[in-house]
């Protein structure tokens, strides 16, 4: 079993403890926007450690849409070369736990309806890529079978 190694960052850490501790019934939202967000667990591409990221919660269909925005900050968040090396991911959203596989989107047609998608879950994600110069990664994680 790999081990687990928390965020450093201490208010993503945090919301990763209170909403995996409660069992998906607390921490689900993003801080004052109420929105709510699911838990990627994943690999990290060089320590093997089991890694969690919280990221706001975009359906599509059976999916989600992954959207690697970090805030519009100029460099690509970790996770996203993690989920590159491996694509097996379990997605936390509120009480259910999903093994999923993950895809990133390349496709320019499928890139701008997933945004679309994601910006009407969340809309700062609209004010990030007008921050950034970078393309933000998009990913879709489709169901791998039930845990
Ligand atoms: N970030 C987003 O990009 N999109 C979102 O929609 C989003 C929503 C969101 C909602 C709630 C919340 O609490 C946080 C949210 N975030 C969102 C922030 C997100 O959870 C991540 O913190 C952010 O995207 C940055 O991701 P990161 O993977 O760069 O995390 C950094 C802080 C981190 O954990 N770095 C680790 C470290 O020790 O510095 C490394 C983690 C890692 O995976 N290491 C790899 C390994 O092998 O273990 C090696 C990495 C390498 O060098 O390749």
């Amino acid at each position: 079993m790999a081990q687990y190694i928390p965020s450093p960052r201490d208010w993503v850490r945090e919301q990763v403890e209170l909403y995996e501790s409660s069992g998906g019934t607390q921490g689900t939202t993003l801080r004052d926007t109420g929105l709510p967000v699911i838990i990627v667990t994943h690999r990290g591409n060089k320590t093997g450690a089991i890694r969690k990221t919280p990221l706001m919660r975009v359906k599509d269909g059976d999916g989600y849409v992954l959207v690697g925005s970090q805030g519009g900050a100029p460099t690509d968040p970790v996770w996203v070369y993690n989920l590159r090396a491996d694509a097996n991911v379990e997605i936390r959203d509120l009480t259910e736990v999903t093994r999923m596989r993950t895809r990133e989107v390349t496709d320019t047609a499928e890139r701008a309806r997933l945004w679309q998608l994601a910006v009407a879950a969340f809309p700062p994600y609209e004010e990030y890529r007008a921050k950034t110069s970078r393309q933000i990664p998009i990913f879709v994680a489709e169901p791998a079978g039930k845990l």
